[in-house]
């Protein structure tokens, strides 16, 4: 098995089905430094391509999911530096994910933090978490998606108030504005989320991966487009085995056996 020094890597749950990421840098509160990021990135793609996993869970510590970007490793880089290496480019491999991506957050999500829950496909929240995007009080703009994606899911008005002032927000605050969906007592973030992915895992892993992408169309078209790509994915399950069998098993009162094709 691959050896990292940043992340901690764990098959979970019932049918060990559940692939658990723990970022696992605690000096620096998890700060997103170069090295770090990669292995979240090798793990996935590890994950993404097992076929016992059925979905993903990326977690922290209770003290921090992660307090942003690492600012110590940046703080020299020049424009053209970061133009010529397309600095933090490579975090969006984190959104080609194909499996379900639950993020389980505890204490800080902060800055590039807050952005990497917001780059799963679901935000389970603790409730001593506190999200935010601080970037704006040392000098910088968020950039791993913070201004376009709290601008997609919560809108205008929290978007700016919560990039221009770079207050924290509980996550409270983060279930009522839509950027988290459920909120647990802290101890508890890690088996719900796992929970959810073993209840995800249940169904077609075919079909799920359709489902997500559908999903993930909604924020990147139009909704004539979308619709059109959510009708031709729909029609395209008709063509799986998973669709014959899934409609089988309910007409026959039965439990479905799904075979991934
Ligand atoms: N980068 C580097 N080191 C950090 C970071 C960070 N973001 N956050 C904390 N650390 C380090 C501290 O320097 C400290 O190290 P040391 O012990 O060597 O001095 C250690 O972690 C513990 O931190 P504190 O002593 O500060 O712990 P506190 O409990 O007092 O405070 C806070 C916790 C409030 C989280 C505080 O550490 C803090 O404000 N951190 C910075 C938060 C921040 O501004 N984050 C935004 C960074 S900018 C960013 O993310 C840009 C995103 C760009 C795109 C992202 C894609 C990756």
């Amino acid at each position: 098995a691959q050896t990292y020094q940043n992340i901690l890597i764990e098959k979970k749950g019932e049918k060990q089905n559940v692939g658990l990421i723990t970022l696992n840098r605690p000096k620096a509160l998890n700060a997103l430094c170069g090295p770090l990021v990669s292995e979240v990135i090798e793990a996935l793609q590890e994950f993404d391509k097992d076929d016992s996993i059925a979905a993903i869970v990326l977690t922290g510590s209770e003290k921090a999911f992660a307090a942003g970007a690492d600012i110590k490793e940046m703080m020299n880089n020049s424009y053209s530096h970061n133009h010529k290496h397309g600095f933090i480019e490579n975090w969006s491999y984190i959104t080609k994910c194909k499996k379900p991506l639950i993020a389980a957050v505890n204490g800080y999500a902060l800055g590039g933090g807050c952005e990497l829950a917001m780059m799963c496909d679901i935000i389970y929240a603790g409730d001593t978490a506190k999200f935010g995007q601080p970037e704006i009080t040392i000098g910088t703009i968020p950039g791993g998606g913070g201004t376009q994606r709290i601008a997609r899911s919560c809108g205008k008005s929290k978007a700016m108030e919560i990039c221009l002032t770079g207050d924290q927000f509980t996550a409270q605050e983060a279930e009522k504005m839509g950027l988290v969906s459920k909120v647990f007592p802290a101890d508890q973030t890690v088996a719900e989320a796992i929970k959810l992915a073993e209840k995800i895992g249940r169904h077609s892993p075919l079909i799920t991966k359709l489902c997500k992408e559908a999903v993930n169309v909604a924020f990147e078209t139009s909704l004539q487009e979308g619709l059109r790509f959510e009708k031709s994915y729909f029609w395209g399950t008709f063509a799986t085995a998973d669709q014959k069998e899934g409609m089988a098993a309910f007409a026959g009162k039965r439990k479905p056996n799904f075979k991934n094709e």
